[in-house]
């Protein structure tokens, strides 16, 4: 356990006091648990996503988790995004992680030593101050998924007010410009999808998708002599990625470092360069969610509406499959689009626009034995039915919370309400059952990873409110 004394909050580790009541006639015990994991895991000015694995801010972590304080701390929530964005770059990107200065370098690898290459001054581009001139603290210069423009508008949306109006009117710039990055120094292929420069920018750490990319970098296992893994330390190891896998992961890392983190000839020489379909269509969401922002901020909407289309428009072209009835990442480096049918590429179903064939077929996939929807089961990470399919090493199998309530949404935006309820269910019962943990198991749904993990505790409380309009 990580400085639980130093974080706990004022009002006690065990939940914010007064949390409100849960709405209707819900759960009130999984209400009242869930509320609990994120007030233990608020340190007064952000959520670390676990107190045992994660003792830092991470970034697409921060948007999942501020849609459930909107229902029981909105103030935190925006406080959340903030913190977040107060480490923005100055060319727009929103970093991976933003370290706590206060948690040791043993607490976590790789720390800030690894991302800033051992010097004590901020990385080359990074912000040299925070706002109002407080220093920065110190972050990664990777991205993950922009789900932050969904948050802020769904947060608007469950806890309305002028307060409301006002964070959106702060976050709008940044949000816009956390797009712009991605849009412009990320389109490598040029086709208007951004590139992943490293698998972690996805969210979907080891997952089958990066297979064939990461085959054609080179593993170099005395990297792990060098800097040694933590999170092995804390749980089981055929539990979390292997160590080629890690060998690789830093070694990609590396090369972005020590060339300051610079996008302007990516093309030519970083090891890893990929189009995801769950990165991209968070992408294409957040510019609809933006188009929303606009209009109560006095923008105007409808750049934000074209280049949703035009994201859409892209990932069909590029990412789609005719013959599986999914999308798969397609490697810069090769062209090749990976044949492993991962749940990233059941992520497009997030968008409204997305054509009829694509949502039939995505439909198709979700219900199929590959990620078959029970009553008992939600999504999991990966196809059931293939070979190296592995139920309980981190993306490669287990079932994870923030991607089914994504897919909740989406089956909810196309009017498949039936098998949104199905999902619903099955994601409910898992956490009453398991409790919050990180990820589970896809047949016991037994908790795997983490437990009180902050995203698993604060999409339960969107699922318990279910608002009519999924926003
Ligand atoms: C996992 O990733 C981190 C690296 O970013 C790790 O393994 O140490 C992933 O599940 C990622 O999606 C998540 O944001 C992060 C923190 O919850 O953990």
């Amino acid at each position: 356990m990580f400085h639980l004394a130093k974080h706990a909050r004022a009002d006690g580790p065990t939940g914010p006091t007064g949390t409100p009541p849960p709405p209707g006639d819900i759960d009130e015990a999984l209400w009242r648990g869930a509320a609990a994991v994120l007030g233990a895991n608020w340190t007064g000015t952000y959520t670390v996503p676990s107190r045992t694995l994660y003792p830092h801010q991470w970034s697409w972590d921060a948007g999942f988790i501020s849609v459930g304080l909107a229902h029981v701390a909105p103030d935190r929530a925006w406080r959340d995004l903030r913190s977040l964005f107060e480490a923005q770059w100055p060319d727009g990107r929103v970093p991976h992680i933003v370290f706590d200065p206060d948690v040791t370098e043993r607490d976590y690898f790789p720390g800030p030593t690894f991302w800033g290459g051992g010097g004590t001054t901020p990385y080359p581009g990074a912000p040299p101050t925070g706002a109002d001139g407080v220093p920065a603290r110190r972050s990664t210069g990777i991205v993950q998924p922009p789900v932050h423009a969904l948050g802020a508008w769904l947060i608007c949306q469950r806890a309305p007010g002028e307060a409301a109006v006002a964070e959106l009117r702060w976050l709008y710039p940044r949000l816009v410009a956390q797009q712009e990055y991605l849009a412009t120094a990320r389109d490598v292929g040029g086709a208007g999808l951004s590139a992943i420069v490293h698998p972690w920018e996805s969210g979907l750490d080891n997952s089958p998708a990066w297979d064939e990319a990461l085959a054609n970098v080179p593993v170099d296992l005395a990297v792990l002599h060098r800097y040694s893994r933590r999170d092995t330390l804390v749980v089981a190891s055929d539990h979390r990625p292997t160590d080629e896998d890690y060998a690789r992961y830093l070694a990609i890392a590396l090369s972005y470092r020590d060339r300051g983190y610079r996008d302007a000839d990516l093309a030519g020489r970083h090891p890893f360069l990929v189009e995801c379909p769950g990165f991209n269509a968070l992408r294409g969401a957040a510019e609809l969610a933006l188009a929303r922002i606009a209009e109560v901020v006095g923008a105007d909407p409808a750049a934000h509406l074209a280049r949703a289309a035009g994201i859409t428009r892209a990932l069909v072209d590029r990412l789609f499959d005719p013959e599986t009835g999914m999308f798969h990442v397609r490697d810069l480096r090769t062209g090749r689009r990976s044949p492993a049918r991962c749940v990233n590429g059941l992520l497009p179903l997030v968008l409204p626009d997305l054509p009829e064939p694509q949502v039939s077929g995505l439909v198709a996939a979700i219900t199929s034995p590959r990620f078959g929807v029970s009553a008992r089961m939600p999504v999991p990470s990966y196809d059931r039915t293939a070979t190296d399919f592995d139920p309980y090493r981190y993306w490669r199998g287990p079932v994870w919370f923030n991607i089914n309530w994504l897919l909740w949404r989406g089956l909810r935006t196309h009017r498949q309400e039936t098998l949104a309820g199905t999902l619903r269910t099955a994601l409910l019962d898992l956490v009453r059952d398991s409790g919050y943990y990180e990820y589970f198991h896809p047949d016991s749904g037994a908790g795997i990873g983490s437990p009180a993990f902050s995203w698993t505790a604060a999409l339960t409380l969107d699922l318990l409110a279910a608002p009519d309009d999924p926003g």
